[in-house]
């Protein structure tokens, strides 16, 4: 007898949760249980044929649960998984409250999926999805290769926002759609603020005909929270604590999935023949990488899927021991609900 939560139950993450469950041919849990904020408690939704209620998170709420999985503000969970930690859960976080904790595990499972069993404090958490989109491909190469140096620029999607994120991209689009702009500074802007759009944005600028390097909040020296994360994260998972990293987090006018271009130098020699070989044998990556057939992943090809997609592999031509390439990543599927999910199964299976 197991029992699941999923706490966020009714939120962009927490309703792909509730999808992947749904998708799953069987399922270890004996009960699901839906916990979400007193305003959506009451509400009820279908997993794997029954209509579910979802309950109002409170500690009651976690009596008997075995596994917990959060996708709730980092303010929610700092405070919540604990509880549920104290009414005799494991809890599996998707927020950013626990990532770089010692005694918290963060945990890729094609990656490091013994680290999930090392919890000391009952909490396992799951990366950023900026992070997690190219994890599956680094992890494989890293085993194959030793990876020694990265940089990286990610071309992350609106969803990366949350729910005002996406509505504010398709708002944007409706608004400039068919009106010819993008040939003058400032037209976007204005068509934009004319269709009656706030100021405010979460993306700071435009996003609609546009890309805006800057994704998350402003931490140190002029870095972003987000390539903080991917540098920080990436050393945690791979087990490389002083691997050389640097990213730039770029948001682009896409509303789901992440891309991330690569250039990743190794201990050793790599080509692009021996990498081909290491992508297709990880069965959480598709490679799709025919130039001559122009060939190559895109977020619309992949949105929806559960694989990391990679292609546009090269050897970098004036860098020994370097590859470059371009992934793709559903943000909101590997980048959040299915890897934490794939956390959940891991656990139960031990
Ligand atoms: C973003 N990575 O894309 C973040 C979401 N966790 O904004």
């Amino acid at each position: 007898m197991t029992t699941l939560a999923i706490v966020g139950a009714t939120g962009a993450v927490g309703s792909v949760m509730i999808d992947i469950i749904n998708a799953r041919e069987s399922v270890p849990w004996s009960e699901i249980r839906l916990i979400a904020s007193p305003r959506s408690a009451g509400r009820r939704l279908r997993v794997r044929g029954e209509e579910i209620e979802v309950v109002a998170l409170s500690p009651a709420a976690f009596d008997g649960v075995d596994i917990a999985m959060f996708d709730v503000p980092d303010a929610v969970s700092a405070e919540w998984a604990p509880v549920a930690v104290s009414r005799g859960a494991i809890a599996v976080d998707n927020s950013g409250a626990f990532r770089m904790d010692p005694e918290v595990p963060l945990v890729v499972p094609e990656v490091n999926a013994e680290q999930a069993h090392e919890r000391p404090k009952g909490i396992v958490s799951n990366p950023n999805c900026t992070t997690l989109s190219m994890m599956a491909a680094l992890g494989a190469l890293h085993r194959a290769f030793g990876l020694r140096e990265l940089v990286v620029a990610s071309y992350q999607a609106a969803s990366g926002a949350g729910q005002e994120g996406i509505d504010r991209l398709q708002d944007e689009i409706a608004a400039v759609a068919g009106k010819g702009v993008g040939h003058r500074r400032g037209d976007v802007a204005e068509v934009i603020a004319s269709a009656g759009l706030p100021a405010e944005s979460p993306f700071n600028a435009p996003l609609a005909l546009n890309v805006v390097p800057f994704a998350g909040s402003l931490k140190d020296d002029g870095w972003t929270s987000e390539e903080l994360k991917v540098r920080n994260e990436s050393r945690k998972i791979l087990g490389l604590p002083e691997l050389k990293v640097s990213a730039t987090c770029v948001r682009v006018p896409v509303v789901t999935t992440h891309s991330i271009a690569v250039h990743a130098t190794f201990d050793g020699p790599v080509d692009v023949a021996t990498a081909h070989q290491v992508f297709a044998s990880q069965p959480s990556i598709v490679l799709v990488d025919e130039p001559e057939a122009k060939r190559f992943p895109t977020p619309v090809d992949v949105v929806g899927e559960d694989p990391t997609y990679v292609g546009r592999v090269r050897q970098a031509l004036d860098f020994p021991n370097t590859l470059d390439f371009f992934v793709c990543g559903d943000n909101l599927r590997k980048g959040a609900a299915l890897n934490t999910y794939e956390i959940a199964e891991e656990l139960v299976r031990s």
